[in-house]
């Protein structure tokens, strides 16, 4: 693909023209392959006022939503939450074809959300501009869905979360696009079995650290890193709450899970380093060696024998 013109606005999303920006540095060392660059961003959309929205629709700035519903009725919302992001998922994850941008992906997203009744939640979260997260090969995550087309031979991870009766459930996923290298294709399940390494963890009385521990053996056993800058975490009528869920080993990780606790396991594991960047548009976080990354997530109930996927579609597992 040609690159942007001297006065065009540089792909990196700073708002400067690209002679200004990264010109002289592509000159030197040109994108790779399929490396990524970032395309155009619509303005946000909007979501029609019969949806509850979230405390930061308007302003970006999320407030601590008041616990007050019996647990019960808490644990039914969050089922229903749960079933409605994992079908959304899903969808996206059919439609993620060679040639569709991640634009597109965005729509489907955003008006599959509303068909559900609910609010794409990372919409306006602390400012975000779009209803998921698309992180392309070496986006780890955070990617903002944009006018780049996918690629034969791209992974994309997809992130989902709605907002539904004052309650949030997140996803992750990251598929093959088209025919993928075999590198590619072993990252995804490892990956993906890294998730449920940490979710097998799960259990009443246990420290959080034994998540991070089973996460990290599983993915070193293999050969891979587990990034370490972004974690999983708390959810229910907040996006984001306590306990932190750190995906590798960390003795002082002491907080004990309990019955009914809702928390997310979303490991990010990577082919070489971990190591990570974040784009100057402030959102999208790469790996610094620009070797590919893949994620999955999963909301979780803690139950008295184990985890409840909260995020899983019927007959899946
Ligand atoms: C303040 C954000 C804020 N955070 C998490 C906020 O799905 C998610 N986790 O599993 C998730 C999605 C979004 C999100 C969308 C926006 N944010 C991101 C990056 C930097 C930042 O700084
Ligand atoms: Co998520």
């Amino acid at each position: 693909m040609r690159g942007p013109g001297p006065n065009d606005p540089c792909w990196c999303g700073s708002g400067k023209k690209y002679k200004k920006c990264h010109r002289d540095q592509d000159a030197v060392s040109p994108p790779a392959g399929n490396e990524v660059r970032a395309g155009t961003v619509t303005p946000m959309r909007t979501v029609p006022p019969s949806i509850q929205p979230p405390s930061y629709a308007r302003t970006g700035r999320p407030r601590a939503a008041p616990r007050i519903s019996d647990p019960a009725d808490r644990i039914a919302r969050m089922r229903r939450v749960g079933r409605a992001a994992a079908e959304v998922l899903d969808l996206l994850s059919r439609a993620a074809r060679p040639g569709v941008t991640t634009e597109e992906l965005d729509v489907l997203a955003h008006e599959a959300c509303i068909a559900r009744g609910a609010y794409p939640s990372p919409l306006n979260y602390h400012g975000f501009p779009k209803a998921i997260c698309t992180s392309v090969n070496e986006v780890i995550l955070h990617g903002i869905p944009d006018s780049r087309p996918l690629q034969d031979g791209d992974v994309v991870s997809l992130d989902v979360t709605l907002y539904l009766d004052g309650v949030h459930g997140d996803c992750c996923g990251t598929v093959a696009v088209g025919k993928v290298d075999e590198e590619s294709r072993r990252l995804l399940q490892i990956a993906e079995e890294c998730m449920m390494k940490g979710i097998a963890a799960v259990r009443p009385g246990r420290p959080v650290s034994e998540i991070g521990r089973a996460v990290e053996a599983h993915a070193s056993a293999h050969g891979y890193d587990v990034v370490r800058s972004f974690c999983g975490h708390g959810i229910g009528e907040d996006f984001h709450t306590d306990p932190q869920i750190l995906h590798y080993f960390e003795p002082r990780a002491r907080d004990l899970m309990r019955e009914g606790m809702t928390f997310t396991v979303e490991p990010m594991i990577t082919v070489g380093s971990a190591e990570h960047v974040v784009w100057p548009d402030g959102w999208t976080a790469v790996t610094a060696d620009k070797k590919r990354a893949a994620q999955f997530e999963h909301t979780l109930l803690v139950t008295a024998g184990g985890a409840e996927i909260l995020t899983a579609l019927p007959g899946s597992g």
